[in-house]
């Protein structure tokens, strides 16, 4: 039995993503007698959703957490929801490829829920004392695209495997990279920011709350 873990490569602006590292970092241990898969996904709108569905059927998850960073969120981000749109703002994916306002599945619906138990997830994790809040939105990058990509397929299969995806904030030493290159000493801001290690936690706890709701 097997929990899916994925997390991005770095992209954009950034030379180091968190999701990758927490992917990495959790990559074989085990929970409630699952043991968890790490994989680092393509930041390529072409690749991913297609890679995520290699992974499912090589290893036919109980439940799937997707990760990825949202530099200057101040916690972690459980999102709701995916929607039907891939818009890269002024970001464009690491092949270049930059779809503005596109459809994802052209007559598929507007929206898919992720059905990880996203409220119970954030109040375990804040009772943990980990900042944590419900996201109503993952953006129009690839985290959105994952997300709803995924659940879409899962429909398809008449999959029941809770499926979700989690926004990462900065790690510290992103935080302090940043502000040095960016004016900190002059008065710029300071992107918030967690360790990795409680990054870490609080993805092996939303599985243990996911595994335990089911
Ligand atoms: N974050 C981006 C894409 C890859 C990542 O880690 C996003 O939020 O869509």
């Amino acid at each position: 039995m097997t929990l899916l873990v994925t997390g991005y490569e770095p992209f954009g602006d950034h030379n180091e993503n968190p999701s990758a590292m927490v992917a990495c970092e959790i990559d074989g241990e085990e929970i409630a007698g699952h043991e968890i898969i790490g994989h680092v996904l393509p930041v390529e709108f072409d690749r991913t959703a297609e890679e995520m569905r290699n992974l499912i059927e090589t290893h036919d998850p109980t439940a799937i957490v997707a990760t990825g960073l949202a530099a200057g969120r101040a916690g972690i981000s459980v999102e709701r929801v995916g929607i039907n749109v891939n818009d890269c703002g002024s970001t464009p994916d690491n092949a270049n490829v930059e779809p503005r306002n596109e459809r994802i599945r052209p007559d598929d619906r507007a929206g898919y829920f992720a059905t990880l138990p996203v409220v119970s997830v954030v109040e375990e994790l804040l009772e943990r004392g980990i900042p944590a809040h419900v996201s109503n939105s993952a953006g129009t990058h690839l985290c959105n695209n994952v997300l709803y990509s995924t659940r879409a397929y899962l429909e398809d299969k008449a999959n029941t495997a809770p499926m979700g995806f989690v926004h990462l904030p900065c790690t510290p030493g992103m935080a302090a990279e940043q502000a040095r290159v960016g004016n900190g000493t002059s008065g710029a801001s300071v992107k918030p920011s967690l360790s990795l290690a409680m990054q870490a936690e609080a993805i092996r706890r939303t599985f243990e709350v996911t595994l335990r709701d089911e």
